[in-house]
Formats: structure tokens, sequence, C-alpha cells
């Protein structure tokens, strides 16, 4: 993996990638980590061509390990898939999975060299040990002939020194050092409050307790990525007829005042907190009450990482984070 520095830059245009992007020569996947037994979205990030030649054909190779395999369909792009068996046959859902893909291929573009894409695939990660690399190597098809990012480290070696590595999926143990349970974007596995997805984690979240017949409530957390930047871009929830993501500000009485926000920059750097007096996800005309020991769904839509659903409770923060009061 190639870290790419990027603070500050969660506003600015996409196209600001082609500019700054020395630094990320790499073919690589958005996503470094994932764990096992999981549904796993894989994102190819090609940020430039072969030597200044435009890009007509992407093709990965499937690692041993990483079943179920399904590309996403790219506009002017034709997709193949070619399968095969497998060395040895997974369980998977309830059946047994003795082949699959194999071998993925967009061929069409082309992509200019001066402009960055994604190409995007799923799968499931089978029961492998952590620490397990999985290597996906690449072949970047330009014009004038091919790069492959095919180079893999010898085990336990640092793959940073290499030219043209192969993009890496690292299988990661499923608890971290505080002890949580890391989960997949899967619903109705994870811990109530805490879930992640890519190298995103969502921790503490909690929901405010509805008041009486008060028709709002909001949700607070705290969120980190062990990536690039992102953006949480929407929250929805069953629970209410809207969700939106508020900031809190103070007008020029001195009134503090919420309004909508269309994204939150996640930011490697620092972690992003939403909490009272300040970001939070508003739930908006509750269609219950919200009692405090239940737990409601919430599901954020990060711009990078996807979909994450987990279960907020309803309750309070730590003692540090009570005393302030929501205004509407
Ligand atoms: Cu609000």
């Amino acid at each position: 993996m190639q870290p790419i520095s990027f603070v500050g830059m969660a506003s600015a245009l996409l196209a600001a990638w082609s500019l700054n992007t020395p630094v990320a020569a790499h073919v690589t996947l958005e996503a470094g980590e994932t764990v096992a037994n999981s549904t796993h979205k894989a994102v190819l990030r090609v940020p430039h061509g072969c030597d200044g030649d435009a890009t007509h054909t992407i093709t990965v190779e499937i690692p041993k390990g990483f079943i179920d395999v399904r590309p996403m369909p790219k506009a002017g792009w034709t997709t193949t898939v070619s399968s095969g068996p497998y060395e040895e046959p997974y369980q998977y859902h309830g059946r047994t999975l003795s082949e699959g893909v194999q071998q993925i291929s967009w061929a069409g573009g082309p992509l200019p060299d001066e402009f960055y894409d994604e190409f995007v695939f799923r799968g499931y990660v089978a029961d492998l040990p952590a620490g397990t690399r999985l290597h996906f190597k690449v072949t970047q098809g330009c014009e004038s002939g091919e790069i492959g990012w095919t180079e893999v480290a010898a085990p336990g070696a640092d793959p940073h020194g290499l030219e043209h590595p192969a993009p890496i999926l690292l299988v990661a143990a499923g608890e971290d050092s505080s002890g949580h349970r890391h989960h997949s974007s899967h619903a109705g596995t994870q811990q109530a409050g805490s879930a992640s997805v890519g190298p995103i984690t969502v921790e503490g979240a909690y929901a405010r307790p509805s008041l009486g017949k008060a028709p709002n409530s909001a949700v607070y957390m705290t969120i980190r990525t062990t990536g690039e930047s992102d953006r949480l871009l929407k929250a929805d929830s069953p629970i209410a007829e809207a969700v939106e993501v508020h900031t809190t500000e103070m007008d020029s009485r001195g009134v503090m005042k919420m309004r909508p926000v269309d994204a939150v920059s996640i930011e490697p750097t620092a972690a992003t907190e939403l909490q009272p007096g300040g970001l939070h996800i508003m739930l908006l005309r509750l269609v219950g009450s919200l009692e405090k020991g239940g737990t409601i769904p919430l599901t954020l839509t990060f711009e990078k990482a996807g979909e994450l659903t987990l279960d907020v409770p309803v309750g309070e923060a730590d003692a540090s984070n009570q005393g302030h009061h929501h205004r509407h």
C-alpha cells in the first residue's frame, strides 16, 4: 500500500488527484485490510497510465481464499471473468463452492494518463488466518505495452521497496488492541455502537433518548480512518422519516443553530467527533420513541469506504459528554 497524505483536501475536486499523484503512482487497493469470513468490496485504484500512455485494459488475478467473486460492471468498459476450479472447495452459506472467478478483465476506456479511475469487485474472504496477505496481481494494458503490478515480497518482508508491487489485502485479526471486535459491513453481527467498513471505524455511538413527544433526536459517535481521507455522505435509519447530518454553529446573536451539511470529512490525522453542540446525525420525525436501553439501526454511507450499518444504543455517552443541551 502506498499511503497518501490528503490532509485538508477532502473538499478539493477529484480532478486534484491527477495534479498531486506522484506519491500515488502504484495501482493499489483502496482498503488494505479486511477480516476473515466476511464480504469485502475491493476497489482497485489506477492513478495513471503507462509512461504517458492511456490505459485500455485492467486485469486482476483473484488470489486463493477470495471466493464468490463478482465484478462491478463499468460504463465504457467490457467486463469479463474467467472461472475455474478452486484448489480446494469452500463451505459458503451452506453450499460447497468448488469453482469460481479466477480473473477479471475490464477492457475499453481508454483511461487517459492524466486521469484516475477505480475498478470494483466484491468477494468473500474465506476462513483465512490473521496475517494472511492476499495479493491481487494486476496487469495494466496500455497502447504501448503493459505494466505488471505483480511483485510479491517474501513472507515477512516489507513490500514497500518493490517497484511494481501487487496490491495487497491483509487479513487482520478479529480483535484490535482495545479488545473490540472488528466487523464486516454485514449487518447483524456488530457490537452495539461500534462497527467498521474498510479502514473506517465507528466507536461509542449512542442515540439520545426521545423526550415525551419530541419529534426529533440525535446520534453521536467517534469516526476514525486508518486509510486515506474519506467523507461521510449520508445517514439513514428506519426509526425516523428523515435523517440528516448536521453541524451546530453560533449565529451573529450568539444563538446556537443547527444546519445540514453535505458531507463530513474523515481524516486519518484525527478522530472525527460527532457530539452534542457540534456535528451530529439528526433523526427527524421519529417513527417511534427512543427508549433508554434499546438500540436503533443506523446506516452510514462513506464516499470511498461504502456503507456501514450498526446498532446504536439509546442512552448516554460517557459522563464527560453529558450536560450539553441540543438546541432546536
Ligand atoms: Cu440537528
